[in-house]
């Protein structure tokens, strides 16, 4: 509940979220002197890495990308794997910590409830779960995109009598999978994930698929400590091109040429090179016009779809997996990465279960009930994503200067300004959130570059000694336009994702996300340089 009492605790900013662009934000802001506190719902640092802990969690994107530019970081830090798991990364933010002395600042299990703007004060009054209610003059949301989690509302799901849970909120002490029978329901990053490590130790496994996922090669490898301390003469340089790129990535090149105008030949060996690279090198390192041209992108789905038959035995699974039509355009909705997912499918104790043709009736004590058949399970996963972007925000009773909650003035869609601040919401910046690049911007990069951004219209304010800073409307609602024409000229639209808010049934349907860190940081720039432009400053 938001509250108007005002509180003993007073801070400048009260940043919410201890993943990379809170604890970046903490970092900057105690370094200039402002008075910083951060709240996170968790016991630990890590954001989505210390809430995502089911068997398999790794990150999709590749190392040295994925980490902070901060020297006193990675100087004496080195990875064991180009695609580090969580339990890797929970250890890499304890070093961090220990590194830039964050936990002082920090109050962990203190989950954010509400906040209401006082306009006397100029200030926000932000209570807690636990009751209590602090003052900042400033908040700054570092919710990460992925902070509520989705589970959809199948009849009878209560009444399971085996082990359920989300991927999201698998427990912190572990879930045994072996010798068990394990249903999986979604095929996303986290179920492709998930399925991977059961596939290895399940009695059976069954996956309940509703869409296929075009997944790819993750092509995962160790890394040596002599070839990590290597690279730390490049580091620098390495992270001065990732902040610069358009991505967040130092590799990421796209061949500007159109695929379809490439003689095959060529074209496939582009295509081969970006798969043998790994990761994302598939989706966005190949030819310009992939997401925006149906015939190119049709290409790199024929190309994806080869590679997938040849590794599946059964026709009948290869076709469920990479059907020939494809289910959306390619890379209109995040591919996962895999290892082993396309030969866990070969194995006799894992089956798929098309949902298009025999769709779940309902969750039963004893399982999954589909329209022809009953699956008996012992633990059931859901892997049903989350209600990105806007989730984390809406299920905060965070209220406008006009009483409205943000979940109300969210309901027929989203606008911000620069993806940075709600009008009607002063003084709350928002970070990683909705409208900014967040789902196409690799996480450390965005904490960095937006990062930067946010301190230093901090410092602006504080300089000017300026109180109050606010997004205006018409400025909100050009950059909604703005973000819906861009989103016209790709394929982004045809697709069912979260990009779009479509995943979440009653969802307003509208691109969430902006294509482009680079364009989209000349348009912060360009606001910053003319006095915030966009904004109203008091
Ligand atoms: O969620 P998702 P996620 N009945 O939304 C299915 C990041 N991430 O947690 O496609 C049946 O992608 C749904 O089916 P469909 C990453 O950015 C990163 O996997 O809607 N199925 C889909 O298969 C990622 O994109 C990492 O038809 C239902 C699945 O559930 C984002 O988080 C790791 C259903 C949801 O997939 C989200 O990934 C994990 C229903 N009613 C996550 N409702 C790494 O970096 C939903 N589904 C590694």
């Amino acid at each position: 509940m938001a509250s108007n009492k005002p509180s003993n605790r007073q801070f400048d900013v009260l940043i919410i979220g201890a993943g990379f662009s809170g604890l970046y934000q903490l970092y900057q802001l105690r370094k200039l002197g402002f008075n910083v506190k951060l709240f996170d719902a968790g016991s630990d640092l890590g954001g989505v890495w210390h809430w995502n802990c089911y068997p398999g969690a790794r990150v999709d994107s590749h190392i040295p990308n994925y980490e902070y530019s901060i020297e006193e970081v990675w100087q004496d830090w080195n990875w064991t794997e180009r695609f580090p798991g969580w339990q890797e990364l929970q250890r890499y933010f304890a070093h961090v910590d220990q590194k830039l002395d964050l936990k002082r600042d920090i109050e962990f299990q203190k989950t954010v409830i509400g906040a209401a703007f006082d306009e006397p004060s100029c200030r926000w009054h932000v209570t807690s779960q636990d009751g209590e209610t602090v003052d900042a003059q400033f908040i700054l949301t570092c919710l990460g995109f992925a902070a509520k989690a989705h589970t959809p509302e199948f009849r009878g799901i209560e009444t399971f009598t085996g082990d359920a849970t989300h991927t999201a909120h698998w427990p912190q002490d572990g879930l045994s999978l072996s010798g068990k029978r394990v249903g999986v329901i979604g095929n996303g990053a986290s179920g492709v994930q998930v399925i991977q490590e059961a596939s290895k130790v399940a009695a059976h496994l069954t996956l309940f698929q509703r869409t296929p996922m075009i997944a790819l090669a993750m092509q995962q490898r160790q890394l040596t400590v002599d070839e990590e301390q290597a690279k730390k003469a490049t580091l620098k340089e390495v992270f001065r091109i990732r902040n610069a790129s358009g991505g967040g990535f130092y590799d990421l090149e796209m061949d500007p040429r159109k695929a379809h105008e490439v003689p095959e030949a060529e074209r496939n060996k582009v295509f081969e090179a970006a798969w043998a690279k790994g990761g994302f090198h598939f989706w966005t390192g190949t030819f310009s016009d992939i997401i925006t041209d149906a015939d190119s992108n049709r290409m790199a789905y024929d190309f994806w779809r080869a590679k997938v038959h040849a590794r599946v035995q059964n026709p009948q699974t290869a076709e469920l997996l990479a059907p020939q039509q494809p289910p959306h355009p390619f890379g209109a909705k995040r591919p996962s990465l895999e290892q082993w997912y396309y030969e866990a499918f070969n194995q006799d104790n894992v089956s798929l279960v098309d949902l298009t043709q025999n769709p779940i009736t309902e969750i039963v004590p004893q399982g999954v009930r589909t329209a022809s058949n009953n699956y008996d399970l012992d633990v059931l996963v859901f892997a049903t994503g989350f209600d990105a972007g806007t989730g984390g925000f809406t299920q905060i009773d965070l209220r406008s200067t006009s009483g409205r909650t943000i979940k109300e003035v969210w309901q027929d869609g989203v606008d911000t300004h620069l993806g940075l601040a709600v009008p009607q919401f002063p003084n709350l910046l928002m970070l990683y959130g909705p409208q900014s690049p967040t789902a196409f911007w690799n996480g450390p990069a965005s904490a960095e570059v937006q990062g930067d951004w946010v301190v230093n219209c901090l410092v602006h304010l504080r300089d000017k000694g300026i109180n109050r800073i606010e997004a205006e409307f018409e400025a909100a609602q050009k950059w909604t336009q703005h973000m819906e024409e861009m989103g016209a000229r790709t394929l982004m639209p045809l697709a069912d994702s979260w990009y779009m808010g479509a995943n979440i049934p009653g969802k307003r349907r509208q691109m969430l996300f902006y294509m482009g860190s680079k364009s989209y940081m000349a348009h912060c720039n360009e606001s910053a340089q003319n006095g915030y432009a966009g904004f109203k400053l008091d």
